[in-house]
Parts: C-alpha cells; structure tokens; sequence
C-alpha cells in the first residue's frame, strides 16, 4: 500500500525518529551561544549530510535539532544552526554546506528594515502587497469574496481568512473546504498558492463551469498567511534568511521562534516529532497552541462547528518543498491508528493519490517521510474529523532551488495544482464517493 517512492524525500526515516529527540535535547540546549554572539550565528544554513543510512543514524540526526528538509538515498538535506551542526559532526557524518540563498545574510546587522524580496524574487508579494492584492480582488468581487481578521500575529500582524463563495457574505449550507498556506517562513511559494487559488476562482466564476459549479456548492477558506511575522523576517534586510518559524522569543532562550508546524493541539509532543529545545529548528513551544497565530486557526477551524457539526470537511496545508501529497497520521507509522479507520485511511489514500496524479506529485503518508508531532493534518483530522492533506511543492531538490526558487516558476508551480484543487473540492461533499461507499457514510447529501 506505500506507494513507490519516486520524489527525492522518499523516506523511511519514520521508525527511526519515533525514539528520537529526548535525551540528546539536554545537550543542545546546553550548547547556546552567549548572549551577543554575532548575527550570523543565529542564521542557520542548509548542508547535505552523508552517510544518513541507518534508522539509527535518522534517530540521532533529528535528535540534533536540525530540521529535515531533503532525504534521498543515503544522504539527507538539512537546516541546521552552528550547534547543531557541530552536534551532527560529533555524530561522525560529514557534511557538506550547500549554496546559502541569493544575498544570504547581507543584511545582517542591519536594523531590520522592510527591504523586501530580492532581485529575482520581486514577483513574490510581501506581506503587505499580497494584502493589497487581496484587497483589490474583495473590491473587484464582493459578492464571491470577504474577508476576516481570525487573529493576529505574535508581531501584531493580522491573520486572515477569506471566504469564497457564491453569496459570500451568507453562510450557506454548503460544504466548507480550508487551504492553508506559509506555516513555514522561508516557503514564501504558498503564499503565491494561495493567491493564485482566489485570483483563479473570482476571475472565472461564471466562464470556467467547474468553477462556477464548485462556488454555487462550496464555500472556501483561504488562510494565505500563518507567519507573517517570519515571513516579513525571512526578507526584511533585503536577502533570505532560511528563515522557518515565527517570531516569537522564548522565555530563558535567546533563540527565537516556534515551529508552528510542531504547535497543534492533537498529541502535541507526543512521539519524538518535535524538539523541546527553542534552538531547534522543530521548536513545538512551551505548550500546545502557544503561537498566536496557530492559536487564530485553531479558534477559526472550531468556530466553523455549526449546530455541533464541523463545516469543514476538506483542507489542505501548502508547503514546500519535494513535490509531496500527504496525509495523516504524522505522529504514527501506524496507517490505522485510533481515530483512523481503514475506510477512513483508504478514503485520504484514494483522494489524495488522485490529486498526486494530477500533479506529478509523490502520495504518501505523511510518517513515510518523518515523524512529526503536533502539525495541523493531525489536528484537523485527529480533533475535527477534517480530511486535511499537507502539500509539499515545487522543487523536488535543492539542486532547482530548494526554499528559494526565482519568481519565473510562480505561474508553472501554483498552476500545476489547479487540478488537485479541484478534485479536493469535488471531492468534499462525501469523501468516501472515492472508495465507493456513499451509501454507509454520506446518506442524506
Ligand atoms: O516538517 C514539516 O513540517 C513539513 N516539511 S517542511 O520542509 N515544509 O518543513 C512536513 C510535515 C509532514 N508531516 C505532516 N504533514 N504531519
Ligand atoms: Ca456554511
Ligand atoms: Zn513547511
């Protein structure tokens, strides 16, 4: 039932990281560098790291703190900060530093200004100008499209969520799918996914007949950005900072940020998915939804319950990058575990294999590629009964850009996901259509 691995992050790290992170926490944390050190000290850099064969040898990688951005064949792509690099060194693999992004750190000392993307990366919107972009569109189509302030950033910054739909303004009785998109900072590429999603669907309402079909039936949430904060962080002197939690400081820490992918109140540290360590590029924070911004969702997604039954019944959470389609459980190998029927499994196989075929990428469950613990496929699904699927975009590798391609594949890359949109939303009135079992699941639709 595991599909053929093809994608560069083929994985079977899962079992390996299940033990991992607990003990050696304590020596990472011991490893901080004193307070003042230089700037750039703080700025983490990719390596590819060789020699990572082994469950044994995944379970101490993770155990470092590192994030895990790239796993292909006998070596793993990672991001680590100069502890826990030196704690993946003491380990005995050599590494190998990979190209930093365009004008890595030119900024550093700077005061962090709002110098934005950098040449070759100008068609990406800021902040600010994926807001103005949004407001542009409500102004153009107020009855398809509105907006909501859900919450605000640990910064200030709003978090919002725009609705799409026929009627928008009016709660219709309609099935409700959610796209997320920029938990990460540096994964600038979903913030244009979800812009592309509310220009495609206002712009050919009422010329494109499936899309015209899908707005009269469906109400759509799009949450275009989680990290504001780290997002504005990643490009404020101007370069890229590999930049992937928020903003948030951290009591007796002088790192910064949790990982908001970590912070999810559904067995929120549970299995070794995660670190406990602020350093760590996995940080869950000090408590479930301790994030701000995490917390907005959260209260967002339940808010959605409507005369005790969730609206939301689909969603989808925009990454990059390996082109994957994953689905829950994170924090278990176990395809069926409590909470995850077989008919429930095979329905998110069934639908997310054909939204992998539509786009070329890889399907998989989401353990297949590391365990997390703590990330929102988890929560939607495990607490809300949300059949949600994490995407992992453009590129495959590092080698064509990693984190930071240039801004000419934005058209290619967010249309290339057009059609798995799509089917999701065809999809979302009865997930189990997919494995033929309307009748025992969605009787009266
Ligand atoms: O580690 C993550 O949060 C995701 N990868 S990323 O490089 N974008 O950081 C993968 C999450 C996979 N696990 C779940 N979706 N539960
Ligand atoms: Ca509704
Ligand atoms: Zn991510």
């Amino acid at each position: 039932m595991r599909p053929r691995p093809r994608g560069v992050r083929t994985t079977v790290l899962a079992a390996a990281l299940t033990l991992a992170l607990a003990a050696p926490l304590a020596a990472a944390q011991a490893q901080n560098p004193p307070a003042g050190a230089a700037d750039t000290a703080e700025l983490p850099h990719q390596y590819e790291v060789s020699g990572v064969t082994t469950a044994a040898a995944r379970t101490a990688l993770a155990a470092t703190g590192a994030a895990i951005d790239e796993v292909h064949g006998r070596a793993a792509v990672v991001t680590a900060d100069r502890r826990q690099l030196a704690l993946v060194r003491a380990l005995g693999h050599s590494v190998r530093r990979l190209p930093d992004p365009p004008g890595f750190a030119a900024g550093t000392g700077v005061t962090p200004g709002v110098k934005g993307f950098p040449s070759g990366y100008t068609k990406y919107h800021t902040y600010e100008q994926a807001n103005q972009a949004i407001d542009a569109l409500i102004a153009k189509y107020p009855s398809l499209l509105t907006k909501t302030v859900i919450g605000k950033s640990h910064e200030g910054r709003d978090i919002i969520a725009l609705k799409l739909s026929r009627n928008a303004a009016k709660d219709e009785a309609e099935p409700e799918v959610l796209f997320t998109a920029h938990q990460h900072a540096r994964e600038h590429l979903t913030v244009e996914m979800a812009l592309y999603l509310l220009t495609e669907f206002t712009g050919k309402y009422g010329s494109d007949p499936r899309v015209t079909k899908l707005l009269d039936s469906r109400e759509i949430w799009i949450v275009p950005d989680l990290n504001p904060d780290g997002g504005t962080y990643d490009i404020a002197t101007g370069s890229f900072r590999n930049w992937r939690k928020n903003r948030q400081p951290n009591t007796g820490s002088t790192a910064v940020g949790t990982d908001l992918n970590r912070n999810w109140e559904y067995k929120w540290g549970c299995c070794g998915g995660s670190s406990g360590s602020p350093s760590a590029e996995t940080y869950r924070g000090p408590a479930a939804a301790s994030s701000p911004e995490v917390r907005a969702v959260e209260k967002f997604v339940r808010s959605r319950v409507v005369g005790g039954k969730q609206q939301i019944t689909a969603a989808i959470d925009f990454h990059t990058y390996s082109e994957l389609v994953m689905w829950p459980y994170g924090f278990t190998n176990n395809p069926t575990a409590p909470g995850m029927t077989q008919d429930d499994h095979d329905a998110f196989a069934a639908v997310g294999r054909s939204m992998a075929e539509s786009n070329g990428y890889t399907p998989e469950q989401s353990s297949e590629l590391y365990i997390t613990d703590g990330s929102i496929d988890d929560w939607l699904w495990g607490d809300q009964k949300i059949f949600a699927y994490t995407f992992e975009m453009y590129p495959s590798s590092s080698g064509a850009g990693g984190f930071y391609p240039k801004d000419t594949v934005i058209p290619r890359e967010t249309a290339r996901n057009r059609e798995a949109v799509l089917r999701l939303l065809e999809n979302a009135d009865c997930m189990y259509r997919s494995i033929g079992k309307e009748g025992t699941y969605c009787k009266g639709k």
